[in-house]
C-alpha cells in the first residue's frame, strides 16, 4: 500500500536490567520507582494497574514504573531512556480508551500522578499554568472559587489528568461552547524524546512568530515527547447552567430538534448530546443518574440533553421553558416530554444519564469502542447497520455480543458507536473490523473522532488520512524520535 512508502518506525529497543533501575533510583527518591528489580524488587501484581488499561482490554508486560516529580528527573529518566534505547510510556491518569497509555511489550511506565502542582492561576485573564499530572477535577475545583471552569469536561474527570487530556486532545462535554485544546492550550513544556527540555510554556493569546510547534503535541499521544507542563485559557464561570432530557420517538427527529435549539437557544446554549434508548437503559440498570418516569419513557426512541450555560438565570430558564412550550405545541412536536432539571442534584442526575454511559458499559460487559465522526444525518445508520452486520454472523447473542448502542456529541459529529459483548473474541473483532472503518470511510468521517488512535487503531489510519498525510506524519515522528523510545507502537508505527 502506498501508504508505507516511509520505513516502519519499529525499532529494537531494550528491556530495562537491574543496573538501570539502580540508575532511577539515584535520579528518584524509593518510593518512586517501582520495579521488579532491586532496589526496589516489587513484587508483579503490584505493577498490574499500570499494566492494564480502564477498560481491561489492553495489557503491558513492564517490569519497572517510574513516577518522578519534576521536570528535571523527567528530563533525566528520558536521558538515560533515549542513550539505553529504552522504550517509555507516558501514563497520566490511564482512562484513555484506546490502549496508548499502557505498554506494548515491556517499556518503562512513566506516571505523571506525582507531578501535580498548580504553578499559577491569573483571576484576571482566566490563565492556569499547572503541572501535567493535575487531575482535571482538581484544576475544576481550584478555580471555582474564582468563578472560572475548565475550558473541557469528561466524565473521567476524577481520573484523569491536564497533561493526559492535551495529550489525547480530549474533547469532551463542553466542546460544543469552548472549541478543542488547540485553541485554549497556550503552551506547553514537554521533555523531547533525548532528555532536552522544551520551553514553550507561554500565557501569551497571540504569538506569531512561526511555526506553533505545541500544536504538534496536543494529541500526540504520547509518541512526540513528555509534556510535563500546561498553560490553559480556563473561562468565565457561568451565572446560571440548566439542563433538559428531551425524549424523542425517533432519530430522524434529532436533526431538525437541533436547528430548532439552535437558533431558539443561540448564545447559551452549551450542550446538545445524544443517547440511544439502548444506551438509555445501560445508565438506568447500572444506577447511573435518576430514571425518569416510565410515562415520560414510554414509545421513546431516543434522548438529547440540552444544557444551557448563560448570564442571567431568569433568562437562561425562560428561554428553555419557552423552548419546551413550543417544541410540545408543534403541529407535528418533534418530542414527546421533556424533563427539565429543577435543583442541583436534579441537574447533576440527568448529566450522570448521559455521562454515565461508559461506567454502565463497563459494568454490563466488555466494549469494542468505535469513536467516530461522521455527518449527523448518518448516526442512526451506522448503529443498525453493525447491528445488522453482526445478526447476520450470527453474533447477536447473549454469550456473544449483548447490545450494540450509539450515543455521543450531536454538536460535534461525533458518536460513540459501543459494541458491547460478553467477553472480547477475535470473532467478535474480526466482525467489526474493518467493517466500522469502511463504513466510516464511505461517508468521508474519522475513524477517532475524540479518543485518540493509540495502540487500537494503527493499522486503521488510511481510513482517514491520505498516504502524503501519512508520510509526513512518520517523518515529524522521526524528526523527534529517530530512535523510537517514545510509547513504541501507538499513532504510527
Ligand atoms: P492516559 O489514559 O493516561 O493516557 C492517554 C494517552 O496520552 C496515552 O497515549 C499516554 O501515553 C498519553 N499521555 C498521558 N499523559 C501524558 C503526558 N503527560 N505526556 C505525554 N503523553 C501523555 N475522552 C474524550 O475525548 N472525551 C470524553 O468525553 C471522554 N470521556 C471519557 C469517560 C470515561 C468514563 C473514560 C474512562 C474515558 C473518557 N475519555 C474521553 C477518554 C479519556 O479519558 C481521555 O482521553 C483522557 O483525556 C485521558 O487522560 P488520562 O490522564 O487518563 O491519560
Ligand atoms: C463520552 O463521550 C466518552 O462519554 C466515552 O467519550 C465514550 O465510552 C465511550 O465510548
Ligand atoms: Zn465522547
Amino acid at each position: 500500500r502506498s501508504f508505507n512508502r516511509v520505513p516502519s518506525l519499529v525499532r529494537d529497543l531494550s528491556s530495562v536490567t537491574a543496573e538501570d533501575v539502580t540508575h532511577f533510583s539515584k535520579i528518584l527518591s524509593p518510593s518512586c520507582v517501582l520495579s521488579t528489580f532491586p532496589p526496589s524488587s516489587a513484587p508483579v501484581e503490584e505493577l498490574a494497574n499500570f499494566n492494564s488499561d480502564w477498560m481491561g482490554k489492553y495489557k503491558g508486560a513492564s517490569t519497572t514504573v517510574l513516577k518522578p516529580k519534576n521536570t528535571q528527573q523527567v528530563s533525566e529518566i528520558l536521558k538515560w531512556c533515549w542513550e539505553r534505547r529504552i522504550g517509555v510510556v507516558p501514563q497520566g491518569g490511564n482512562t484513555g480508551l484506546v490502549g496508548g497509555s499502557v505498554p506494548v511489550n515491556d517499556e518503562v511506565i512513566l506516571s505523571l500522578r506525582n507531578m501535580n502542582n498548580i504553578r499559577s492561576f491569573d483571576p484576571v485573564s482566566g490563565i492556569l499554568v499547572t503541572d501535567a499530572g493535575c487531575i482535571l477535577e482538581s484544576l475544576t475545583e481550584f478555580i471555582a472559587p474564582h468563578r472560572h471552569i475548565m475550558p473541557l469536561d469528561l466524565g473521567a474527570k476524577g481520573s484523569c489528568m491536564i497533561g493526559g487530556n492535551v495529550s489525547t486532545n480530549a474533547g469532551g462535554l463542553r466542546l460544543l461552547r469552548y472549541g478543542s485544546l488547540h485553541g485554549s492550550v497556550l503552551g506547553l513544556e514537554v521533555v523531547l524524546p533525548d532528555g532536552t527540555v522544551m520551553n514553550q510554556l507561554s500565557t501569551l493569546r497571540k504569538d506569531n512568530t512561526g511555526y506553533d510547534l505545541k500544536q504538534l503535541f496536543i494529541g500526540a499521544e504520547g509518541t512526540l515527547g513528555v509534556v510535563t507542563g500546561v498553560s490553559i485559557l480556563t473561562a468565565a464561570a457561568p451565572e446560571a447552567s440548566n439542563n433538559v432530557i428531551l425524549v424523542l420517538r425517533d432519530f430522524k427527529d434529532v436533526l431538525p430538534l437541533y436547528q430548532i435549539v439552535k437558533q431558539h437557544l443561540s448564545e447559551i446554549l452549551s450542550a446538545f448530546e445524544f443517547i440511544d434508548k439502548g444506551a438509555y437503559d445501560l445508565a438506568t440498570k447500572h444506577g447511573q443518574g435518576r430514571a425518569l418516569d416510565d410515562s415520560d419513557v414510554e414509545g421513546a426512541g431516543c434522548f438529547v440533553l440540552v444544557e444551557t450555560s448563560g448570564g442571567k438565570r431568569e433568562h437562561d430558564e425562560e428561554k428553555l421553558n419557552e423552548l419546551l412550550e413550543s417544541l410540545l405545541s408543534a403541529d407535528k412536536p418533534l418530542i414527546t416530554t421533556g424533563v427539565l432539571s429543577q435543583s442541583p442534584a436534579q441537574f447533576s442526575s440527568l448529566w450522570a444519564l448521559r455521562e454515565g454511559v461508559t461506567e454502565a458499559v463497563s459494568k454490563e460487559g466488555k466494549a469494542y469502542k468505535y469513536d467516530i465522526s461522521i455527518p449527523l444525518s448518518a448516526f442512526k445508520d451506522v448503529v443498525d447497520a453493525t447491528r445488522e452486520h453482526l445478526r447476520k454472523k450470527g453474533l447477536m447473542r447473549d454469550d456473544a455480543v449483548k447490545h450494540v448502542i450509539g450515543y455521543g456529541h450531536v454538536g460535534d459529529g461525533n458518536l460513540h458507536l459501543n459494541v458491547v459483548a460478553q467477553t472480547y473474541s477475535k470473532e467478535i473483532e474480526s466482525a467489526l473490523e474493518p467493517f466500522v472503518y469502511e463504513l466510516v470511510e464511505s461517508y468521508r468521517g474519522s475513524i477517532s473522532a475524540e479518543h485518540g488512535v493509540g495502540v487500537m487503531k494503527t493499522h486503521a489510519l488510511h481510513y482517514t488520512k491520505d498516504a502524503v498525510s501519512i508520510e509526513w506524519m512518520k517523518k515529524i515522528k522521526e524528526l523527534f524520535d529517530e530512535r523510537g523510545i517514545m510509547n513504541p507502537g501507538k499513532v504510527i508505527v
